[in-house]
């Protein structure tokens, strides 16, 4: 690690701050070159330590930068994690006050929940198939706190992976007999079509982002927890959205999710 602790404290108010009051900030790479990934992560965690101070509740995880559409878009080539809050929840069907966000983007996601603890090195996607509780539709609507969505991996790790809110599909399914890798998903803005993919364009299959997430996070100590709701990442390239828009998801099997923006 590069960065002190007083420096990661303040790094996690300022990035907080930024989205509290819904401002852009620089990227935080700019005036600190020197942060390490250990650094980008210490502070996402003290991000988290001061939301959880002042009683957010973390309601699961997400894997981002997981598609090579995402990757591409955003000129990285590495996964990232984050975590989703509680006031991150929107309901299917719900309005968004983008005047509470600062540019926002919505992305399509296959999110999984849990049944038994999962934990890495070593995971694979078959530990995670057997660990899956059941799988629904999502939608992410992203909002990095940098300055027109510009970022490098480690200040994006420290910004919590742009998490914003996301809203969840009601049917459930469980993962046996549904073939993943072939599922369908059309993006709708205001009737029309802007973008579509399915699950394989998350790194084969949306289980292996589970399975990297596990990885990822046995790297550092930690474990899936039985019971996580997870955001595999964005099958689609992230599309900007504003006041007035209307957003429908249409997931093969999963039914859509749809929300509207205000
Ligand atoms: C980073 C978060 C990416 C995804 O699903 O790929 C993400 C960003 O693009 O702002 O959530
Ligand atoms: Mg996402």
């Amino acid at each position: 690690m590069n960065l002190d602790p007083q420096t990661i404290e303040r790094l996690a108010a300022h990035l907080d701050a930024a989205e509290t009051e819904c401002r852009e900030v620089h990227k935080i790479t700019d005036d600190y070159p020197d942060m390490d990934w250990e650094d980008a992560y210490a502070i996402q965690d003290a991000l988290r330590a001061l939301k959880e101070a002042r009683g957010v509740r973390v309601a699961g995880l997400k894997m981002g930068l997981t598609s090579h559409a995402k990757m591409r878009q955003m000129g990285v080539i590495d996964p990232v994690y984050g975590f989703i809050t509680d006031y991150g929840a929107v309901a299917d069907g719900g309005e968004i006050d983008t005047r509470r966000l600062i540019h926002p983007k919505v992305e399509a996601e296959i999110a999984f929940v849990t049944k038994r603890p999962l934990s890495g090195p070593g995971c694979h996607i078959g530990s995670v198939l057997a660990a899956t509780d059941f799988i629904l539709p999502a939608v992410e609507i992203i909002d990095s706190r940098y300055e027109n969505f510009r970022f490098d991996l480690k200040s994006v790790i420290a910004d919590n992976t742009s998490s914003a809110r996301y809203v969840l599909g009601g049917t459930n399914r469980n993962v046996e007999g549904i073939d993943l890798k072939n599922l369908g998903v059309v993006m709708e803005k205001n009737g029309e079509v802007v973008a579509m993919a399915s699950g394989a364009a998350v790194l084969g299959h949306p289980a292996q982002s589970v399975a990297m997430l596990a990885n990822m996070l046995g790297a550092r100590g930690r474990e899936i927890p039985a019971g996580t709701l997870i955001l595999t990442g964005g099958v689609t390239e992230a599309v900007a959205v504003a006041a007035g828009d209307n957003v429908n998801v249409r997931f093969q099997h999963l039914g859509s999710v749809s929300m509207r923006f205000v």
